[in-house]
C-alpha cells in the first residue's frame, strides 16, 4: 500500500509501526461515509490482513468533532429521487460487506472515537474488537428521524445489548455519551481524550496489550435508574404497546421519551421494531441480508426523502409524514 496522501483524501490509510492507521478525512462532513470511502476502507483492510508487519488496524476520524456521523444520505436520498436504484444498491451492499469484513477481521480492529459515532459510525466501529469511547464521544442509532432503521448490523447488536435497551435507543434514537456506551455494550474502553495521542503512540510501538494502561475509572450508567422502566415498557410487543406502557408509567422520562416517538416517522418506527425483534434470532449475516432487503425497498417510501430533507438538507427538523 502506497504510504502516500493529499490533504484531500477521504481516507488516509498509513502504516505506522505495528498498526494500520485510517484516518477518516472528511471532517466538515463530520467524517459521513461516502461510497469513496467505504471502498477505500475496504481496501486497506485487505492489503493488511496478510500483512505480517501489521498487528492491528486502527480507525480514527480527522477534525475532533465526530468519529463518524453517519452514511452519505444525502446522496442516498438524490439518488431515490431520480431512480438511481443501482447506486443506491451499490451503496448498502459495499457498506454493509465492509462491516461483515471487520467482523470478520482476523487481527484486533480498534475505533479510537471521540465526538459523533452515529449511523454508519456504529457499523465501521462496533463489529471491530476494541471500541475505544472518551468522554467527548456521543454513541446513537438516529435513523428513524429520517424514515430508515438502524442497519450497518445493528439489527444484530441492538438486540443483544442489556435487557431493552436496544430497542429503545433504535426507536428514539437516544444519544449515549462515551461511559455511557461502554455500559450499554457498543464500546469496550473509556479512555480519556487527551490521552488519545499517546495511545496511539503506544499502540504503534508496543500493540496491543498496552491499552490496558490507558483505561480510565468508568462513571456510572447514567440510564441505570431508568433500566427497569425501560426494559419494561419496549419489551412490549408491539409501537401501539410500548407507546400505551410509557403512557401508563407517566414519569418524566417516559413523557419525554414519548414526545421524541411521536417526532419520528410513524412507518419506521413499525419497521424497526419488527427488525429488530426479528434480529435477536439471526447471525449478524442474516441480519444484514435482511437490512439490505429492507433499506433498498424503504428508501422508495416518501418519508425517507421528506425525512433528510427535513434533519440534514434544510435542516428545519419538522419532516411532514405521509402517516401511511
Ligand atoms: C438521522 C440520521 C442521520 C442524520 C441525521 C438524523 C444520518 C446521517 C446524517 C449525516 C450526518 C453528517 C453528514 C451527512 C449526513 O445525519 O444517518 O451527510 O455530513 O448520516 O437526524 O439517521
Amino acid at each position: 500500500m502506497s504510504e502516500q496522501h493529499c490533504v484531500g483524501d477521504s481516507i488516509v490509510a498509513q502504516r505506522h509501526g505495528r498498526i494500520g492507521h485510517i484516518l477518516l478525512n472528511r471532517p466538515k462532513a463530520l467524517n459521513a461515509l461516502n461510497l469513496e470511502m467505504i471502498r477505500l476502507i475496504t481496501q486497506a483492510l485487505e492489503a493488511w490482513r496478510d500483512d505480517p508487519a501489521v498487528h492491528a488496524v486502527v480507525l480514527e476520524g480527522a477534525g475532533g468533532r465526530a468519529f463518524c456521523a453517519g452514511g452519505d444520505i444525502r446522496a442516498v436520498r438524490d439518488w431515490a429521487l431520480s431512480g438511481d436504484d443501482a447506486s443506491i444498491a451499490a451503496f448498502f451492499s459495499e457498506e454493509y460487506a465492509l462491516n461483515a469484513a471487520i467482523a470478520a477481521y482476523p487481527k484486533p480492529y480498534i475505533s479510537l472515537i471521540d465526538g459523533f459515532c452515529m449511523g454508519g459510525g456504529i457499523g465501521l466501529s462496533v463489529h471491530g474488537t476494541i471500541r475505544v469511547a472518551s468522554e467527548t464521544a456521543q454513541f446513537a442509532m438516529p435513523e428513524t428521524a429520517i424514515a430508515l432503521f438502524p442497519d450497518v448490523g445493528a439489527t444484530f447488536v441492538l438486540p443483544r445489548l442489556p435487557g431493552e435497551l436496544g430497542m429503545y435507543l433504535g426507536l428514539t434514537g437516544a444519544r449515549l455519551v462515551g461511559a455511557d456506551a461502554v455500559h450499554a455494550g457498543l464500546a469496550t474502553h473509556f479512555v480519556p481524550h487527551h490521552a488519545f495521542a499517546a495511545l496511539r503512540h503506544t499502540l504503534a510501538q508496543g500493540g496491543v496489550a498496552t491499552l490496558a494502561g490507558f483505561a480510565e475509572t468508568l462513571p456510572e450508567f447514567s440510564l441505570a435508574p431508568k433500566r427497569p422502566m425501560i426494559d419494561h415498557c419496549f419489551g412490549q410487543g408491539s409501537i401501539v404497546a410500548i407507546e400505551d406502557a410509557l403512557r401508563a408509567d407517566g414519569s418524566e422520562f417516559a413523557v419525554e421519551t414519548l414526545a421524541i416517538l411521536a417526532k419520528m416517522s410513524p412507518s419506521s418506527l413499525r419497521w424497526t421494531f419488527d427488525i429488530l425483534r426479528a434480529g435477536a434470532g439471526r447471525t449478524l449475516a442474516q441480519c444484514l441480508e435482511a437490512e439490505f432487503a429492507l433499506v433498498t425497498r424503504i428508501t422508495h417510501h416518501p418519508d425517507f426523502a421528506e425525512g433528510v430533507r427535513a434533519m440534514v438538507v434544510d435542516k428545519d427538523r419538522n419532516p411532514k409524514w405521509t402517516g401511511l
